[in-house]
């Protein structure tokens, strides 16, 4: 789709001349762009975004989540700074509009648009290339649930049951029995690799359930791009796509970490030899989201970490060939059969996980 970016950014407070405004990240869901304003000779980048209301059904409540969000995060960066002047994190900083000053324009199509602040001299990475980013992508996600544990209230569900693995399965039944494209003949072995694990499906929800892991406020989304490394320091500093930050369980943010965090090869990698669980990785992620996180995880929670690593895998695993079948409605898609491919990768690294897991489950009773 083609948009209109300087008409669209003329609805913000922003200031300056526009200059360009490109395509940016490499999201499945939102269209994100990055523009760059002329202000007196300095150039000032920001993100534009246009929310995916397909996903996203009730964007006004979800921009109610970012702004406290943002505004109790905010808060306590604003304090730490007393401390210590030359602390580098960040926020998200949104850019309200110039009617209303709402965090939020939508235009005459009903598209639902955003912007913020655009976070220089940090970047975020696909693929982690050292254990010391993982560490610190790691430790990021983790203050973040910590800085979130005493935020007022509890946060509108942007999307009811995003991490129910047991719905998630139940819609990839449906949609193998439905089979609007006749794909099923090609999936019959992804099928029963998920068959075969669909008791684990539901072990963190029954948990849940009998009192022993507890629901928090969770940002539900950490693939390692979603956080920003710092140029510098090499720090996480910023955590960012906070669409799905509301109630859910830690290890939902550990295991998609370790999902996005652990292999050498792309999300979508055909040649599957390539996909494998790294064990340093793991030990980083793993060392680093303790250290943000650790103090408020009890002892059964601790446990169940290598377990959310295996689960979200799977899980995503799931999601993406549901799409598949379904006709790839809901991720964006580049090529004939990108979402088979994804789900492939992911159920290759479960099994690299499932090899792995013993030394896993050592390691997290050793620290
Ligand atoms: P999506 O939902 O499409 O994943 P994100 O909010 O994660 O969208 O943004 C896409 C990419 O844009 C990120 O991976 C990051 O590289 C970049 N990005 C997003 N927000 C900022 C920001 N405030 N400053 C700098 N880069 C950003
Ligand atoms: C989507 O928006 P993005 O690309 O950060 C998806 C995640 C999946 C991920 C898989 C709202 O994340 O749940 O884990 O793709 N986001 C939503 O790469 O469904
Ligand atoms: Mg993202």
């Amino acid at each position: 789709m083609n948009y209109d970016l300087r008409e669209v950014s003329s609805h913000f407070q922003l200031y300056g001349t526009y200059v360009l405004g490109i395509p940016f990240g490499t999201g499945h869901i939102n269209d994100t762009f990055a523009l760059t304003f002329d202000q007196g000779g300095t150039y000032v980048r920001y993100i534009l975004q246009r929310l995916n209301t397909s996903v996203f059904r009730k964007p006004e409540l979800l921009m109610d989540n970012f702004v406290r969000v943002t505004a109790h995060i905010g808060g306590k960066i604003a304090a730490e700074r007393l401390h210590n002047p030359a602390c580098r994190k960040r926020t998200l900083e949104l850019v309200r509009t110039r009617k209303e000053a709402l965090p939020y324009y939508r235009d005459e199509t009903g598209g639902f648009w955003r912007c913020y602040v655009f976070v220089e001299n940090a970047r975020t990475f696909d693929i982690l290339e050292t254990p010391e980013q993982a560490f610190q992508a790691a430790r990021a996600f983790g203050n973040f649930q910590c800085e979130l544990a005493d935020l007022p209230g509890r946060l509108e569900e942007t999307i009811p049951d995003f991490h129910n693995t047991v719905a998630r399965l139940n819609a990839l039944e449906a949609a193998a029995a439905a089979d609007p494209l006749n794909r099923l003949s090609e999936v019959g072995p992804e099928l029963d690799f998920i068959r075969a694990r669909a008791d684990e499906c539901g072990k963190l929800l029954d948990l849940q359930a009998a009192g022993e892991v507890i629901e928090r406020t969770t940002h539900n989304d950490t693939k390692l791009n979603n956080v920003l490394i710092d140029d510098l320091t090499g720090d996480g500093c910023c955590v960012i796509d906070l669409d799905t930050t509301m109630p859910g369980l830690p290890h939902y943010d550990f295991g998609d970490m370790v999902r996005t965090g652990t292999s050498p090869a792309p999300e979508d990698e055909r040649d599957l030899s390539r996909v494998t669980m790294r064990f340093p990785m793991y030990e980083a992620l793993l060392r680093g989201y303790l250290a943000g996180a650790g103090a408020f995880l009890n002892p059964v929670e601790k446990s169940l970490l290598p377990f959310a690593g295996k689960l979200i895998t799977l899980e995503i695993g799931i999601r993406f060939l549901t799409d598949y079948l379904d006709g790839d409605k809901y991720f964006k898609v580049h090529r004939p059969g990108h979402n088979l491919d994804r789900c492939r990768t992911q159920l290759a690294l479960v099994a690299s996980i499932e090899s792995q897991f013993d030394a896993m489950r050592r390691l997290v009773d050793s620290l």
